[in-house]
C-alpha cells in the first residue's frame, strides 16, 4: 500500500482523522486494544510514536500486535533514527521546522534515511512545526514555539515547509496540550498552502476537532483521548463524525 497515495485520495474527498498511540504508555497487547476500538471509531489511520522512553524494540513489538489485529495503516511519528521499525507501513519523513537544535531539522533525518532505504519503508516528507504551548515536544524538541497570536510566522514556515518540497504540513500544539491550534491559524495557514494541513494537540471534544476541520484543517490527530476515556468507540467516534459530517 502507498499510504502517500491513501492520504491524498482521502483529503481529496473529504476530512481525515489519525490515531497516536505512544508505545511508551502501554503495552503491545492494550496498544493493539485501542488501536482496534479507534478503528471501531471510525480512524482512518495509525501514528505510533512519542517524545521519551522509546526504543526499536518497543516499536517493532507494539507495531507487530497493532498490524495483526487492525488493518489501517500504520505510519511512524519519529522523535528520532532510533524508532525506526520495519513492521510500520510508512514513517513521517519529517523534520522539526522550528527547532533551535540542527539535530532535530536534519541531523537524524541523516541518520534514519540509510536504514528507511535498506527497510523498503514509505518515508512522507512533512513539515512539523510547534505551535504554544508545544508541551514536551516543544521542550525536547527545542523548538522555538510560535506563538500563538503570530500567524504570520506559521503561514511562512508553512510555506517554507511547501517550497521545501515536502507533502505535508503539521501545525502541533503538543500532546495534552489545554487548547489546541488557535482555529484562526489553522484558517490562514490553510489558505495559503496547496498541501494537506495536518493539526494536532490539545484536540479533546468533538466541537474543537470541527471547528479545527471546517477551518482548513485536513487530517485531525488525537492521541491523549484514546488513553484516558473509558469507552473510546463512543468518545472518539464523536469526534471523528464532528470531523466528517
Ligand atoms: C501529539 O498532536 C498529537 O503529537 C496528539 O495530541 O495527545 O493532545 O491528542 P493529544
Amino acid at each position: 500500500m502507498n499510504v502517500m497515495n491513501y492520504i491524498q485520495e482521502r483529503v481529496k474527498r473529504g476530512k481525515m482523522h489519525m490515531t497516536l498511540i505512544d508505545p511508551a504508555e502501554q503495552s503491545p497487547k492494550e496498544a493493539a486494544e485501542l488501536a482496534y476500538e479507534a478503528y471501531l471509531a471510525g480512524t482512518d489511520a495509525l501514528m505510533i510514536g512519542g517524545s521519551t522512553d522509546l526504543t526499536r524494540e518497543i516499536m517493532d513489538k507494539t507495531i507487530m500486535a497493532i498490524k495483526a489485529k487492525v488493518n489501517l495503516p500504520v505510519i511512524i511519528f519519529p522523535n528520532g533514527a532510533d524508532v525506526i521499525s520495519k513492521h510500520a507501513d510508512a514513517i513521517y519523513f519529517m523534520s522539526l521546522l522550528n527547532s533551535t537544535s540542527l539535530n532535530f531539522v536534519i541531523r537524524q533525518q541523516v541518520m534514519g534515511a540509510p536504514l528507511i532505504k535498506k527497510l523498503g519503508l514509505e518515508p512522507i516528507p512533512m513539515g512539523y512545526i510547534i505551535v504554544e504551548p508545544g508541551m514536551t515536544a516543544g521542550k525536547i524538541g527545542k523548538a522555538e514555539v510560535i506563538k500563538r497570536n503570530d500567524i504570520e510566522r506559521a503561514v511562512a514556515y508553512a510555506l517554507a515547509a511547501q517550497y521545501l518540497g515536502m507533502k505535508l504540513v503539521y501545525l502541533e500544539a503538543g500532546s495534552g496540550a489545554p487548547e489546541p491550534v488557535p482555529v484562526e491559524m489553522v484558517r490562514k495557514v490553510k489558505e495559503e498552502i496547496d498541501i494537506p494541513l495536518v493539526v494536532g494537540g490539545g484536540i479533546r471534544t468533538p466541537e474543537a476537532a470541527r471547528n479545527l476541520s471546517k477551518n482548513g484543517a485536513d487530517i485531525i490527530v488525537t492521541g491523549t483521548i484514546v488513553e484516558e476515556v473509558k469507552n473510546i468507540r463512543e468518545s472518539l467516534g464523536k469526534i471523528i463524525r464532528a470531523i466528517k459530517e
